[in-house]
């Protein structure tokens, strides 16, 4: 079975997760972000999944209730979704991602399974977890640990090993001050994707002991693992071993935690070969989608022409007189004439009024972008009623609108 953590907020996205968990953010024009690990799932052939959830779940668990519910509960397959509430323990939360599992181990017992795939709801990639499975098996390893290669500077956000020549794990330190290196690679670092192959019965006696433990906080990365590391057999396994991508192509795997990296991963699909190929057939990424009709591109009543260039655009969308450019459009966005929207991903169902001009923007779902209003030319103004990000990206929520409205 796969168990996927999706509690955590995602709070360096700032606005975007104000009413949504991370799992929960829209990404790549139809998809959210959740859609990745579980259509990974799915297309590694399994079929019994679990999703706990905790904050703010309301929108990720509709998206899991309206687009993963074509499980076949008579072949035993199944998707459940785990809230946070009073289970095994006296705690009303989740403490931390072992926690999360813990509090659960009553229905995990009852799904009556060999192996467990702890999986993060938070990144975007494309991989075979059955080659993950198949190595952890073969290698009789406690865990196996997907791990990938980042540069030594980005590894302080992760668990970092080393290994041995065997992928054996010989030490292990979560989010570490100062990443070691890998030896010979000064400026890489090998670095836990969150994602972890057990056997049922071994973690289960792990989270029992775990959880009489005062000094743990209950995590994965920063408790379980560790303790494995030393005291048992932990094994990487490389995500280069079993990504999924076209021939030639590097290996593509994103955090998108940030609302730079947020908005560069959704403008890159824009290009003319993204790294990132969602158009693969022999692995799709599932998702909910509306039923709604095809984008329309409308020359408004003064001939402005409607169009879109080296864009993406969903359906529903309307683009009446606007002129769109390297941009990205969720579901049912409509736009108005004289406005021109570059470098900017528009979530489903906001609305650009007439005369709007965004650059280099991120519009959530739902907002009302007025008339006339100009974003991404002069950062010092937009960051008096928009979340400016280091990288220069405006972030317009409806509730920064309102407030500015007001003022
Ligand atoms: P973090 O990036 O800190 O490190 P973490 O906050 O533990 O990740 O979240 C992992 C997943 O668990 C996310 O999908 C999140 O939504 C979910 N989650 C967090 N708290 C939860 C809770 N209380 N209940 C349920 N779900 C929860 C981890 C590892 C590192 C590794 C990185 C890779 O600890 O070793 O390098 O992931 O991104
Ligand atoms: P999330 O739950 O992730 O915030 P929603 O799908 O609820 O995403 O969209 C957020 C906003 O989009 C809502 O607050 C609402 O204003 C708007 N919205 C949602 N569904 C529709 C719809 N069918 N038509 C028009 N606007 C909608």
């Amino acid at each position: 079975m796969a168990f996927v953590l999706a509690g955590g907020r995602g709070s360096r996205l700032r606005e975007l997760t104000d009413r949504r968990v991370k799992p929960a953010v829209y990404f790549g024009g139809k998809a959210r972000i959740i859609d990745f690990a579980l259509s990974n799932a799915m297309n590694s052939g399994i079929r019994k999944i679990a999703v706990a959830t905790q904050y703010k779940a309301h929108s990720l668990i509709r998206h899991c209730q309206r687009g993963w519910n074509f499980f076949r509960a008579e072949r035993n397959e199944f998707l459940d979704i785990l809230p946070a509430s009073q289970r095994m323990s006296e705690s009303w939360w989740y403490r931390g991602t072992a926690d999360a599992v813990t509090q659960n181990v009553d229905i995990v017992d009852g799904y009556d399974v060999d192996y467990i795939v702890v999986l993060a709801g938070d990144h975007i990639y494309k991989m075979d977890y059955e080659a993950m499975l198949e190595q952890h098996v073969s290698s009789g390893a406690d865990v196996t640990v997907g791990c990938l290669t980042v540069p030594r500077m980005e590894a302080t956000a992760f668990g970092v090993m080393h290994v041995d020549e065997n992928s054996r794990i010989t030490s292990f330190l979560e989010k570490p001050k100062d990443p070691p290196s890998i030896p010979g690679q000064p400026d890489k670092a090998l670095a836990s994707m969150g994602i972890y192959v057990f056997s049922w019965p071994f973690l289960r006696d792990l989270l029992m002991r775990d959880a009489e433990d005062e000094n743990s906080s209950h995590d994965f990365g920063t408790d379980l693992i560790p303790d494995i590391v030393k005291n048992g057999k932990a094994v990487a396994h490389r995500f280069d071993d079993s990504c999924v991508r076209d021939e030639g192509r590097e290996a593509y795997w994103r955090d998108v935690g940030t609302v730079d990296a947020f908005w560069q991963a959704n403008i890159d699909m824009t290009n003319f070969d993204p790294e990132l190929n969602l158009w693969d057939r022999d692995w799709p990424i599932w998702t909910y989608s509306e039923s709604v009709p095809p984008a329309k591109f409308i020359h408004d009543e003064k001939d402005r022409r409607g169009s879109a260039v080296s864009s993406m655009v969903s359906g529903g969308c309307i683009i009446s007189g606007t002129e769109v450019r390297n941009s990205l459009l969720f579901t049912q966005v409509h736009t108005n004439s004289y406005s021109v929207l570059d470098h900017t991903v528009v979530l489903p169902y906001a609305t650009v009024a007439r005369h709007a001009r965004l650059k280099n923007a991120v519009i959530d779902a739902g907002v009302h972008i007025p008339e006339g209003l100009v974003v991404g030319e002069d950062p010092e103004e937009d960051a008096k009623h928009f979340r400016v990000s280091d990288g220069g990206v405006t972030l317009i929520t409806q509730a920064m609108l309102d407030k500015r409205a007001a003022a």
